[in-house]
């Protein structure tokens, strides 16, 4: 009986979302960034993370932005952005729209594994944070971005105790907010 107990408490449990934790976005530009630094998670685990927050991994497709991000990073660890190389394995593209990468910040000897690492992040290395290559279902910290604003702070009209608006941007993107405001955005 007490191991019924037991399970059933930690079914319960497993079932609360982990990513119930609203982020420390912060404004640039018109989009909001937030650095996630744990739990450490594989690259489709932290674009999934994003996602149920309302965002994708983070995409610094211009010098401007990637300088940005760099200054978000803990200074101690790689960061998993929102490029790879898959699944042709050789095109680098940003995946939320999917199209070529066209500004980069390789580090010197990267890419160096295009078969194998087949994921972006920012690589701590000598030359400071750079991009490199690196094996997707190793475990990271992340940088996620999403639009400024557009999913959040409006009470839909049917009085539930979640806050949905659709961007007027016209997106396919819809967000939920619990009332205690604790909970996540979801953009799907
Ligand atoms: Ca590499």
């Amino acid at each position: 009986m007490h191991f019924i107990v037991q399970a059933a408490t930690f079914i319960a449990l497993a079932h609360i979302p982990v990513y119930c934790l609203e982020l420390n976005w912060k404004t640039y530009n018109g989009m909001e960034y937030a650095l996630v630094t744990t739990p450490t998670m594989t690259w489709i685990e932290a674009q999934r993370y994003c996602s149920q927050h309302g965002g994708v991994l983070a995409q610094p497709e211009t010098a401007d932005i990637n300088n940005y991000l760099k200054s978000l990073t803990d200074k101690k660890t790689w960061m998993w952005i929102g490029a790879s190389n898959l699944p042709d394995k050789k095109t680098w593209e940003w995946h939320n729209p999917l199209k070529a990468i066209t500004f980069a910040d390789w580090q010197s000897s990267q890419p160096d594994a295009n078969s194998t690492q087949n994921c972006l992040l920012y690589w701590l290395s000598r030359e400071g944070y750079k991009w490199g290559d690196y094996f997707c279902h190793k475990k990271f910290g992340f940088l996620c971005q999403r639009k400024d604003s557009n999913c959040n702070d409006k009470k839909p009209a049917n009085g539930n105790d979640c806050e949905a608006k659709k961007p007027a941007n016209g997106n396919d993107c819809e967000a939920k907010k619990p009332a205690n405001q604790k909970c996540m955005t979801i953009c799907l």
